[in-house]
């Protein structure tokens, strides 16, 4: 019975998304829905780009969900850039209903450019479309590299990710590489996004899983890796039941060849 509701709960914002996405459209306003963990740094990203935005003469909006408080919308004063504060009270996302309302007090013929700040949740803000032309995920270094398999949703849903508070990569323990392949189906994405995990696991095997799969040639295929090479991948953290002997054998292609 539930799930029933959410699901109406879901096709009513939907159908209202869908308005919204055609009133931009007619005014030519592409729309950004920018969304995080509470501190990631939507509104830092925001001011950084607005600095650059405004004297090449890019006319910007912004929408600014929080749950109290018009502290986001308040930094943004100082550029020349309409601003509407959303205050959800206990809700912890925006929903099409609420930018709606928005767009009532913005002139969206004024506008090229729409920012949307999310409220602050690796959560539902992803299950509601805003009639936005992109969503885009804020990770921070900060929140460690596992946040993408834990909120997969968000991840998955979003279709640009922004990896943000690199500049703090010196003092802590995010490992990039990991937080990009955690996403994938074969860890190992490319050479420029993955560095780190090239020519590990079964990657060293075959490539790429998928390419693997695809097209499951014999060649260029290494028979066993060093153990070195695994335990870079399977740590105790992450496989804690990984024995190279006995797991070797099952990543051997054709399997009985190790
Ligand atoms: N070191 C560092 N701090 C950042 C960066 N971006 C944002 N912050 C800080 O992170 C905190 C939260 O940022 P804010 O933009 O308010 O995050 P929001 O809650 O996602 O809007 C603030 O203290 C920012 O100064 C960054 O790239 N590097
Ligand atoms: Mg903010
Ligand atoms: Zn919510």
């Amino acid at each position: 019975m539930k799930i029933t509701v959410l699901d109406n709960i879901l096709q009513a914002n939907d159908a209202i998304a869908a308005e919204i996405a055609a009133k931009l459209a007619a005014h030519r306003v592409f729309a950004i829905n920018l969304m995080s963990s509470p501190g990631a740094g939507k509104t830092t990203l925001l001011e950084r780009t607005l600095e650059r935005l405004e004297p090449k003469g890019v006319r910007v909006g912004v929408i600014e969900g929080d749950i109290e408080t018009s502290r986001d919308a308040e930094r943004l004063e100082g550029f020349n850039v309409p601003v509407v504060q959303i205050n959800t009270g206990t809700a912890c996302h925006l929903d099409a209903n609420m930018i709606n309302g928005a767009l009532a007090n913005l002139d969206c013929s004024a506008i090229d450019l729409l920012f949307i700040e999310n409220v602050g949740n690796l959560v539902c803000p992803s299950a509601f479309d805003l009639g936005e032309t992109f969503k885009v995920a804020l990770l921070s270094t900060t929140e460690g590299e596992d946040k993408p398999v834990k909120y997969p949703e968000m991840f998955r849903r979003a279709e640009y990710v922004v990896l943000n508070k690199i500049d703090l990569l010196p003092h802590i323990d995010f490992d990039v590489d990991r937080a990009i392949a955690d996403g994938e189906e074969s860890g190992f994405v490319d050479i420029e996004s993955t560095p780190y995990l090239a020519g590990v696991g079964c990657e060293v095997c075959h490539g790429p899983g998928k390419t693997h799969v695809a097209d499951p040639k014999p060649g260029n295929i290494i028979r066993k890796p060093p153990e070195t090479t695994c335990r870079r991948c399977h740590t105790p953290a992450r496989d804690d039941n990984f024995s190279y002997e006995d797991d070797i054998k099952k990543i051997a292609c054709p399997p009985d060849d190790n």
